[in-house]
């Protein structure tokens, strides 16, 4: 008995715009130029198109800062040209998932400008304001220990008023005080203003914040040497969410939106399954990073960790299960606009490899169960910028701010040079690259030197390459989302179960759905691997996909190559 519904066979292409494409030779892409590439979008076979913010906005944090929710911001164009991108997809049979900024806004917003002109202002409960602490010596103490994601307190001074002010991220993104209605509404409204004007659907941004403890209480010391704690246990999943994203599912219910929320840093599938699971959609889906985060230490983005392959096929393995036991739905992802690449990540893009690499993961996470998202360039198996650009090359807010403060706590050459290697590993800066169209200067993508520069290897990694080569990466996604389609039964809705679990190297997956079965199989190891195949599988059937591209059958003992990837559909 499972739910068919529209949003769960859908695929989505996510573009980041200000690297995408650059239509008016300013070197910071724009809506115009996304609309001039729709053909190429549609082409891959995906559904929907998420765009991150174009808002009108400072970009502190690149428009996750936002200061008029109602405005497209200049460097990206106008409502005409959301409008013509509108009609592009639509026209096309696709959909625009725009994204919904909710738990801040930029400091330049009127409310919060107005807020902070007056304790007295309308608008002054708009956001979260404490009274500061006492210190030994009477010095003004943040309310709490609580360290921002983007470094330092998540408090800041304000001498006018005697009062913090909270930001959970830069200072230039005071989050809203979702405790006060009138925010709810405010935000409720826009949504209301974007879907009259034909968005469908929304990616509800750092939606597992909007309820914080309302204690404030300190965080427990998990770095002694830090004067600011980790404090997700307070601000993620706070006691009041389920009744706001209730409210917000029921707006969406209302237009029969998509909704996807972004839940980081806390992975309790309990809460998670208040939210996604079937009779309470409260939201379609969410982004939960338990896979993504799997090199994440314990303190923060940077800290590194090791992890082996037989991790990640549990990871994954437990949502698919949890999922499917609990009527919920996965969204499935291995790259944003958040994260380093996943081939550079999760294999080595150095390695000759790289091209049956990218391939494979595309495998490993595309015939899951769950809405398969794409993050721009991922279809052409793009990599991190290379290991000797310095950090001068870096942009992003997040980088610079956790490079300087190592600079600043005067740490050793060794910790730097760790931390150096994790930011090669997992900067923002990496998927922000512009992207690569084709060989010509500036790959395409502008006509003059882009906001942030052009990997060193566009010139063999591009889309004009790839298009029409059966052999590329782009060509091989297009397969994956074309099989979704084909064999929609058994790998949309089929049950998914792991196949050899306790297999080092290979990840294989069986999909089920009545009496048609698919074998996914995957290896993670760069040599290659002998493996027996458990007998029940051993029955006829053909390879629609391969990565090597010429795999035939299945045998008792399989010869598994490095990074070799295929599926098998078993005869019914
Ligand atoms: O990210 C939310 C979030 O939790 C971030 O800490 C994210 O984990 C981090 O960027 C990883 O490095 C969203 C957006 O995706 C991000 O781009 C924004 O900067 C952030 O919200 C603030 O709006
Ligand atoms: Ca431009």
């Amino acid at each position: 008995n499972v739910h068919r519904i529209w949003w769960k066979e859908a695929s989505i292409y996510h573009i980041y715009p200000a690297s995408f494409k650059d239509s008016n030779g300013d070197g910071i892409g724009d809506i115009p130029g996304i609309v001039s590439k729709l053909d190429y979008i549609k082409s891959l076979g995906v559904d929907l198109v998420w765009i991150c913010p174009c808002y009108k906005s400072p970009k502190v944090d690149m428009g996750y800062d936002v200061s008029d929710y109602r405005a497209i911001d200049e460097q990206y164009g106008t409502m005409k040209d959301v409008e013509h991108l509108l009609e592009g997809l639509h026209s096309r049979g696709m959909k625009l998932v725009m994204d919904m900024v909710a738990n801040h806004t930029s400091d330049q917003h009127e409310w919060f400008k107005s807020a902070l002109a007056s304790r007295d202002s309308p608008y002054r409960d708009y956001y979260i304001w404490k009274k500061p602490k006492v210190g030994e010596n009477g010095e003004k103490l943040p309310p709490n220990n609580w360290l921002s994601l983007f470094s330092g307190s998540v408090w800041k001074y304000d001498e006018k008023s005697d009062e913090f002010y909270f930001h959970l991220f830069a200072t230039e993104q005071p989050d809203l005080n979702w405790e006060n209605p009138k925010v709810r509404q405010e935000i409720y409204d826009i949504m209301r203003f974007w879907i009259t004007k034909g968005v469908d659907g929304f990616r509800m941004d750092a939606i597992n914040f909007i309820s914080k403890d309302p204690a404030f209480p300190d965080a427990p010391i998990t770095v002694p040497s830090s004067k600011y704690q980790h404090a997700a246990m307070f601000y993620s999943m706070g006691p009041r969410l389920h009744d706001y994203v209730a409210e917000i599912g029921k707006i969406l219910k209302e237009y029969n939106a998509f909704s996807v929320g972004e839940m980081a840093y806390l992975y309790d599938p309990t809460e998670i399954i208040k939210i996604v699971s079937f009779d309470r959609n409260e939201l379609n889906m969410v982004f939960q990073f338990e896979l993504i985060d799997i090199d994440r230490g314990p303190f923060h983005k940077y800290s590194p960790k090791k992890w082996t392959p037989r991790e990640f096929k549990d990871i994954a393995n437990k949502w698919q299960v949890f999922m499917q036991e609990n009527d919920g739905w996965n969204a499935l992802f291995l790259e944003n606009h958040d994260w380093g690449r996943s081939v550079s990540r999760f294999l080595s893009d150095t390695h000759e490899l790289r091209k049956i690499g990218a391939k494979m993961l595309a495998t490993f996470i595309g015939l899951q169960s769950g809405t398969l998202f794409l993050y721009q360039g991922q279809e052409l198996g793009l990599a991190n910028m290379p290991k000797s650009w310095s950090i001068e090359k870096y942009k992003d807010l997040e980088t610079i701010n956790y490079y300087k403060q190592l600079l600043h706590d005067k740490v050793s050459q060794e910790t730097l040079n760790t931390a150096m290697g994790e930011i090669q590993k997992k900067a923002r800066d990496h998927a922000r690259l512009p992207f690569q169209w084709d060989s010509s200067d500036f790959a395409g993508f502008s006509s003059i030197q882009p906001w942030m520069d052009i990997n060193e290897d566009y010139k063999e990694w591009n889309a004009a390459v790839q298009v029409d080569d059966p052999s590329s990466v782009f060509s091989y996604w297009r397969s994956i989302f074309d099989l979704r389609r084909t064999y929609k039964d058994v790998l949309v809705y089929g049950k998914f179960e792991l196949v050899d679990p306790t297999n080092e190297k290979i990840c294989a997956y069986r999909r089920v759905f009545g009496c048609e079965a698919a074998l996914v199989v995957t290896s993670f190891s760069d040599s290659v691997v002998t493996w027996t195949l458990p007998q029940e599988l051993l029955r006829p059937g053909k390879i629609v996909l391969s990565n090597y591209g010429d795999v035939k059958g299945l045998q008792t003992e399989m010869v598994v190559r490095p990074y070799e990837a295929f599926l098998y559909i078993l005869s019914s």
